[in-house]
């Protein structure tokens, strides 16, 4: 154990003495390492903060060498890389995952203890790296984790945001949001400010002919912006491939320009251009599944496909290969049409820069990237206004509109009697303003689209892309269904269950090939082992149950049934549906005599998530559930019987915390909805069941798990239409138990009855869009089954083991293989045997 800098234990331990005594020894602890501004910051931090560094910065230094070595083989090996272009990478914390992936947390452990200090502690001290919103940020990560481990060639490619997803506090029951600026001490980037790209904007196209008559268009004038390179490294579990993930920070262009402004004394002009610049990368938007059409979000999403793109092709540049070869060497994928901007930057490229012909450069496009759809929400798919983009991108515009026309020819060919359909897949809608729908110029650039699970994947080839399947057939349209990383999810959250599953099944390969966990099942009928494994269901109980009562002052019993739903809030994941099945479960507390309360199962219901600051629906539920968790939680007729509780801030770190500890969590959305999730999947790797709708990837657990596993309930995807039809067409629907609940929020007695009424409205009088009272009904009794279920405990833990050891599947490495195999082609580098087995803890 050394951290850097230090040759012994001792001078590591009287530094941070020190430090913590005098705070002034900042220096000694850095040694030089640190930029100057986390030097300042040193001296003033509290001692586990130091021994956080400390212990970061002996860790980082060992990736560098595996980094760097992978680097150098993947160049030397100079074989075909995936490129991931997601705008998110919610990542959460970096060192229990780095001493995990190297093998080496018994070792820390041991040398921290050593030191006086907690492992938990020192890995508590650090900022979550919250770069994204939630499910399709998260994907990301998992995907880094999943490439790295199976020595895929790959790189990460996003923006370094000064303000990842905001801070949520709660204040007398409502969401306020609260700057995350995360970057203070961050010891897992590496600036690499040789590494720039000057990216423009604005400006206008001049077409010209030149001396040999051909056409030369360039792009002129508008504004630069540098992209400046940050790296993190991104360790595989159990190998020592170190993958890369490169961030880029946006930076005012130090053209001469500037300075002739600042020399000229129109210093005001001069900052506010460097301003302008920094706020490219500033900030994450906060929406999940909605985009608002703001210059902002489309200025960022230029600004990082460029210098992505940019950076790509130098890289392709040095082999000295043939443009035609570009696609064997080189994959992108675009996570959502977010980063669609690279299809188009990479056909400018090609013609305007390299001169090649617009036919062979759009063959070599479309067989570079691959589009991953995650929505069928009409409010998610990204259209931008085409005077915006005349505006920002002119060239581009001019070469989407050719691209369109292209397309647009063949589509007439192939189709001469459908006038319609020209109108319909047209990338150009025309509406007032025009409008560029980014998911048609995703598909028609891209050479495979998929969904991420199998419901959704049939989903939008039958409903929003259906004349593109038309179009190019069914082939070019696939299924990957989504995936976690075991080692985050599994090992590193719960580390006891990892253990014992590893006690079981002679070690730790199942991080590896999570199909393993099948031989987990002869083990359902164990007495000893299904009490070791409620044991540590309970102990994680323990573990949030602290937690709550630390950040909440509401004190749960760990013996109650845990009933967990964290996710964002959003209306068609319905948490409303949940909050209000706990009002009628209040309202049947209340109506017992105290001897048939008796009988009652406990249960605490629990809630975490963001709503986007602007969604004012999503924010009245939150302040529903903090209003019947004050009243609930303080009824002495109810006592342990139920508590509700809302769990502040929810992200990556206290997933960790609340995954473990569930024993049923709710996957509730409207069928059709929800394009996969993907905590449904964490929830039952940690041997949690879940209730849940025949919507996304529940669909394909219940598939692999068995039906008596799981409590679905619902409406069907097929029937949703018809029954949003009846809504407004047949007679008045509010179910008669939800009809109570409405009553009882109405009389005021989770206060003031005014603040929710849009809430109710939305369902009794504005068409309920999202089915809560169809199913309301049905969710209830499922609600009831959970309840009886859980008394019958030999019962109860044989389905959780059961799920557990039929979960192979839902890795993200199983996922990783497939795009591998159907969307990229590409092989994992082969990583030598003395490197690629460690000691794992
Ligand atoms: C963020 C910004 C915009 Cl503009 C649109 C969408 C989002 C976003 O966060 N989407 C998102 O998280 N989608 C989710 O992706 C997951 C991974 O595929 C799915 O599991 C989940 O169903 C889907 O909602």
């Amino acid at each position: 154990f050394s951290p850097s800098g230090f040759k012994t234990k001792d001078e590591f331990e009287a530094c941070i003495t020190d430090v913590g005594n005098s705070g002034l020894r900042a220096e000694d602890l850095i040694t030089g390492r640190m930029r100057p501004a986390c030097r300042d910051h040193i001296g003033k931090i509290p001692i586990q903060l130091a021994a956080y560094s400390g212990t970061a910065l002996a860790f980082r230094d060992r990736l560098i060498i595996d980094w760097n070595k992978t680097q150098q083989r993947q160049t030397f090996d100079d074989q075909k890389r995936i490129y991931y272009l997601s705008l998110e990478f919610l990542m959460g914390r970096t060192l229990d995952n780095a001493m995990l992936n190297v093998g080496l947390k018994k070792v820390a452990k041991e040398g921290l203890d050593d030191l006086g200090f907690r492992i938990e502690d020192v890995i508590n001290q650090e900022h979550d790296a919250a770069l994204g919103n939630g499910g399709l940020g998260r994907l990301a990560a998992c995907f880094l984790d999943s490439l790295a481990s199976l020595n895929y060639p790959a790189w990460g490619y996003g923006l370094r945001y000064r303000y990842g997803i905001f801070k949520q506090d709660i204040e007398n029951g409502y969401q306020v949001e609260i700057p995350d600026y995360w970057l203070d001490f961050n010891p897992w980037e590496f600036a690499r400010h040789d590494v720039t790209v000057d990216v423009q904007f604005y400006g206008w196209v001049n077409k010209h002919t030149d001396d040999d008559g051909k056409q030369v268009v360039s792009w002129q004038d508008g504004e630069l912006v540098t992209a400046v390179a940050y790296d993190v490294p991104i360790p595989g579990y159990g190998t020592s491939t170190v993958n890369n993930l490169r961030l880029w920070s946006s930076k005012a262009s130090s053209g001469e320009f500037d300075f002739s402004k600042f020399n000229s004394g129109d210093y005001e002009s001069a900052v506010a251009d460097q301003q302008r610049a920094e706020t490219i990368s500033a900030v994450l938007y906060p929406n999940d599944n909605l985009e608002r059409g703001k210059e902002l979000r489309l200025k960022q999403q230029y600004f990082w496909c460029a210098a992505s793109l940019h950076d790509i092709v130098r890289r392709f540049k040095k082999t000295q290969r043939k443009w035609s070869e570009f696609p064997d060497q080189v994959a992108i994928q675009l996570n959502d049409t977010h980063p669609t901007l690279a299809i188009v930057e990479l056909q400018r490229i090609l013609i305007d820069k390299e001169g090649l012909e617009w036919d062979v450069a759009w063959g070599i496009v479309t067989k570079t990237f691959g589009y991953t759809n995650h929505t069928v929400l009409p409010e998610a798919l990204e259209k931008w206004s085409v005077p915006l983009f005349q505006n920002l991108l002119p060239r581009h515009l001019q070469i989407i509109y050719d691209i369109n026309l292209f397309f647009l020819q063949g589509v007439e060919r192939r189709f001469p009697k459908d006038r319609e359909m020209l109108g319909r897949v047209s990338i150009i809608e025309e509406s007032q303003p025009k409008m560029v729908r980014m998911a048609y110029l995703a598909i028609v650039g891209s050479h495979k689209v998929n969904g991420v699970a199998e419901l959704h994947s049939d989903l939008i080839k039958t409903t929003i892309f259906k004349d593109f399947v038309k179009i190019y057939g069914p082939d070019k349209f696939t299924n990957v269904t989504n995936g976690i990383t075991p080692r985050r999810w599994l090992h590193q959250a719960n580390p006891r269950l990892s253990e014992l599953i590893a006690s079981k099944l002679g070690g730790y390969d199942f991080l590896k090939d999570l199909t393993l966990l099948n031989k987990l099942e002869p083990f359902v009928d164990d007495k000893d082992f299904k009490k070791e494994w409620a044991e540590i269901k309970y102990a994680n109980k323990v573990r949030l149950a602290q937690h709550i009562l630390k950040t909440t002052g509401v004190s749960v019993n760990p013996k109650a049934l845990f009933d967990v739903q964290v996710k964002r809030i959003h209306e068609y994941k319905r948490q409303q549906l949940n909050i209000f099945g706990v009002i009628r479960r209040y309202l049947t507390i209340k109506a017992l005599k105290p001897e048939e309360r008796k009988k009652v199962l406990p249960r605490v219901s629990i809630f975490g998530g963001k709503a986007a600051p602007g969604y004012w629906m999503a924010k009245t539920i939150i302040h529903l559930i903090n209003k019947v968790g004050e009243v609930v939680n303080n009824d002495p007729d109810v006592g342990d019987l139920l508590k509700v509780i809302f769990i502040e801030d929810y992200n990556v770190s206290k997933a960790e915390i609340i995954t473990p500890a569930s024993d049923i969590s709710e996957h509730i959305s409207t069928a059709g909805t929800e394009a996969s999730g993907t905590s449904n999947m964490k929830f039952v790797l940690n041997g949690g069941l879940i209730i849940g709708t025949l919507d996304g990837a529940n669909i394909e657990i219940t598939r692999e798990i068995g039906e008596q596993n799981v409590f679905l309930f619902g409406n069907l995807s097929e029937d949703v239409e018809d029954l949003r039809h009846n809504h407004f067409y047949g007679e008045s629907h509010v179910d008669p138990e939800l009809a109570k609940v409405f009553d009882t929020i109405k009389a005021g007695t989770f206060g003031d009855e005014g603040a929710f009424s849009a809430l109710i409205a939305a369902i009794a009088e504005h068409g309920d869009y999202y089915l809560v009272s169809d199913d309301f009904h049905s969710y209830c009794s499922t609600q009831d089954l959970i309840d009886e279920s859980y008394k019958n405990q030999d019962e109860w833990l044989s389905k959780s083991i059961l799920s557990v050891a039929r979960m192979g599947f839902f890795t993200s490495d199983r996922c990783i293989n497939e795009y591998a195999d159907s969307i990229w082609n590409i092989e994992p580098l082969q990583v030598k045997d003395e490197d690629e087995v460690r000691a794992r803890t």
